[in-house]
């Protein structure tokens, strides 16, 4: 039975089409710098927000409708999740899904019937995705939802908390390897704390330090070979998250050890709580050789909470693009769409429009990112902006031909510095406006 019978598959109608059920700017096969546009933007498609999520708020009770969901906790209504989703996933033409353990499958009386149930559901995922060709771009556990996390899982003043979430992990760690996930995601729920009058910080953060150890050795024990990534945020739920932005995360992972086999997962509306631009905290990873891979979804200006909606600000999507390409663009990541629909857009056709939506935003911000660069101007701008470094002193400084002594006595012969030239701010963002 088909969950979505008045949806046939979104096609490519190019930029003149009006359907808002077409795509105008993703065209899956079309190469750009090199590439198709389908592995540039390897999208993804996340379960929790599309086939949990209830529209449910702190204000009131869930709008959502969905005919394929009988609203109940068993295997079955899960399994029977599972296939709308491969339907929708299909139709919407996406390589990639993400899950939680308990987003995918209905946690159990015990650790065991969790195991067992999420076993059951994974058997109809496999199905699914051999059916279909969309594979797994990244697996996680829900660490947070359950009140047994009150205090965090690995940063838990509870050492019970620390073990059962690290067997949580291991069990995740395990159905992704099976399900041939890409990529194993660390978001830290809990792991910060509300007040640091009742916390030993060190202790908790040793505590993470040790978690993601065993995590990697675990993996390394059952062969799974993908990459592990770290998700930045710096509050929600709680004040204060330990992995508050990319920089806290880098210096957390080179900290314990972990640099080697992490990379980061960086979402927009976390970097825009952090007091970041998205463009800045892509920027940062991809300097530290740490960009992984991206959750695609924004904020609203006006609200200062994670109210993950689909991006549809092509400046945004274009300045994504431009920094992805700069650094060689996602290798095992993808731009997953970790947003949701408004609670009043409760019908399952407004999945449609979020996600077309969306993806036509991140083609078009990669059309016009590599029309940018194509073009040079921008390119060629910063370039001969440093070029004081690529001569001369500067040149001697970078190849480490240099000390205070020596730049002194540089700079009592030469008296003053070369005249400095303007950044030319208004010009570049007017030269931006001239690709949109
Ligand atoms: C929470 C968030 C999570 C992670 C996965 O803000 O973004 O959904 O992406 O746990
Ligand atoms: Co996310």
């Amino acid at each position: 039975m088909s969950a979505f019978p008045e949806i046939s598959k979104i096609q490519y109608e190019g930029p003149e089409s009006t359907d808002l059920l077409s795509y105008r700017w993703y065209n899956a096969e079309e190469v750009i710098e090199g590439k198709t546009m389908q592995d540039h933007l390897r999208l993804s498609v996340v379960y929790w927000h599309t086939f949990r999520g209830t529209g449910s708020d702190p204000f009131g009770a869930p709008t959502m409708v969905r005919p394929w969901d009988d609203g109940s906790e068993s295997v079955e209504n899960a399994c029977n999740r599972a296939r709308a989703a491969f339907e929708f996933m299909e139709k919407l033409g996406v390589p990639f899904y993400a899950f939680h353990d308990r987003d995918v499958a209905p946690e159990g009386a015990s650790l065991a019937e969790s195991h067992a149930n999420l076993d059951a559901v994974c058997a109809v995922l496999q199905e699914e995705q051999q059916r279909t060709g969309i594979k797994l771009l990244w697996g996680t556990a829900n660490l947070f939802s359950n009140p047994r996390y009150m205090h965090g899982a690995s940063t838990s003043c509870n050492a019970d908390a620390f073990a059962y979430g690290a067997a949580q992990v291991k069990k995740c760690l395990e159905v992704t390897l099976e399900l041939g996930g890409e990529n194993y995601v660390f978001w830290g729920g809990r792991e910060g704390y509300q007040t640091l009058y009742n916390t030993d910080l060190k202790r908790e953060i040793d505590h993470m330090g040790q978690f993601m150890n065993m995590a990697v050795d675990y993996a390394n024990k059952i062969g799974f070979e993908g990459t592990f990534l770290i998700e930045p945020k710096p509050k929600e739920p709680t004040k204060h998250q330990y992995d508050s932005d990319v920089a806290a995360c880098i210096n957390f992972l080179r900290s314990y050890g972990l640099m080697e086999r992490f990379k980061l997962n960086i979402e927009t509306n976390h970097a825009t709580l952090a007091g970041h631009t998205m463009m800045h905290e892509l920027d940062y990873a991809g300097a530290q050789d740490m960009l992984g891979s991206i959750d695609a979804n924004t904020g609203d200006l006006l609200l200062g909470w994670d109210t993950d909606q689909f991006l549809t600000d092509n400046y945004v999507a274009t300045q994504i693009m431009l920094v992805l390409l700069k650094y060689g663009g996602l290798t095992s990541g993808g731009v997953n769409f970790d947003a949701k629909v408004r609670r009043e857009s409760f019908e399952p056709i407004d999945l449609f429009y979020a996600h077309v939506g969306g993806i036509d935003c991140f083609a078009r911000g990669l059309r016009i990112a590599a029309a940018i660069r194509a073009d040079g101007k921008l390119d060629q701008f910063v370039t001969d902006r440093y070029g004081s470094w690529d001569t001369g002193v500067g040149a001697d400084i970078e190849a480490n031909n240099h000390d205070f002594e020596s730049l002194e006595a540089y700079m009592l012969e030469q008296g003053e510095i070369t005249a400095n030239v303007s950044g030319r701010q208004e010009m570049v963002e007017n030269l931006i406006n001239q690709y949109m």
